[in-house]
């Protein structure tokens, strides 16, 4: 089962197929076309992505698993007795489930799109770990979160793992940490993992590896815009870029057309010029500073962060 439990088969694409085509029209008749990340993720896309973060290359999910071990106890010193884990970049709950036996969570809340993938999870895990309570929410992270009264209310711990929060722009991730916030007490925290600035090449080629894996979930967006908006993108003609923007500290990743192409689908129709991109994912890289103070924008404030030996990444904890 891949990691990256996000697959659009069985999203809100699959169920609401206008809204998803409406979606693709709009941002590809944008003067500069892009397309939201969240369409790499059908079932070879999540595949796709699991596999990156198997590369070499590709040191966040490494990185990040490894300072979650090293700073487990302290962690759970800070968090404190039996939180109430919400678990936001859910998946296949493997990244929480690391940290159940320092941490011992009275309940884990994994939260996704699909409760109904969820709960397929979460039974074979409730059954590793039957003194914890375990209750899957549906959610979409875009909205304010609204809980049903079984979550419990002390020591809400907010985990979100992977650098999920790097995918959107710090305006998008502050308002993401401010319903964070809403949906905490004082005292409540969160657990968050960032992926720190650092040189453009380590940067570049965890984002454009030798083996062609990224292009690969770069370009399968093409596919699986084809089948939810009837498109008629050949995958042939686009090329995967990615770059540092450092106006911006973000990578970037395009596809870039090979040639002059015409590109049709059910709601419209555009011609791109050779050398012509469609942006498709922002990934921002932060300063420590820079990433305490949206928490504290946030409203959070205890601030404590942890790195790896070569500061390549950084699990903050912060208190609301
Ligand atoms: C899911 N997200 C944190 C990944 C990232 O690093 O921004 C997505 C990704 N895109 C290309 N490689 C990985």
């Amino acid at each position: 089962r891949p990691d990256r439990a996000r697959s659009a088969s069985r999203a809100e694409f699959a169920k609401h197929p206008d809204a998803a085509c409406a979606e693709i029209t709009a941002s590809l008749t944008a003067p500069r076309a892009w397309l939201s990340p969240k369409f790499f993720y059908d079932g070879l896309g999540s595949r796709l992505f699991d596999t990156i973060t198997a590369l070499p290359e590709y040191y966040p999910t490494r990185v990040e698993a490894e300072i979650l071990a090293t700073h487990q106890h302290d962690i759970a010193r800070r968090i404190g007795e039996r939180p109430v884990m919400i678990d936001l970049g859910a998946g296949n709950c493997q990244k929480a489930a690391r940290l159940f036996p320092a941490l011992r969570p009275a309940q884990y809340v994994p939260v996704d799109i699909s409760v109904e993938y969820l709960r397929d999870t979460l039974e074979g895990l409730q059954r590793q770990f039957p003194e914890i309570a375990m209750q899957a929410v549906g959610a979409d992270l875009s909205t304010p979160f609204d809980f049903p009264s079984t979550v419990g209310r002390d020591n809400r711990l907010f985990f979100y793992p992977g650098s999920s929060i790097g995918n959107f722009t710090p305006i998008e991730a502050l308002a993401l940490l401010q319903r964070m916030r809403a949906a905490s007490a004082r005292g409540d925290g969160v657990l968050i993992g960032v992926d720190l600035l650092k040189s453009v090449e380590t940067l570049e080629d965890a984002y454009d590896d030798p083996l062609g894996v990224t292009s690969a979930f770069n370009l399968n967006i093409l596919r699986h815009v084809n089948r939810l908006a009837g498109a008629d993108f050949e995958v042939g003609d686009w090329q995967h870029i990615a770059l540092f923007n450092a106006a911006h500290n973000r990578i970037e990743m395009h596809l870039q057309a090979r040639r002059d192409v015409t590109v049709t689908w059910s709601g419209g129709t555009r011609r791109f010029l050779h050398g012509e991109r469609i942006h498709t994912e922002s990934s921002y890289k932060y300063r420590d500073e820079d990433f305490a103070l949206l928490l504290e924008q946030a409203g959070f404030d205890d601030i404590c962060v942890w790195h790896d030996r070569q500061d390549a990444f950084a699990v903050f904890h912060a208190r609301g």
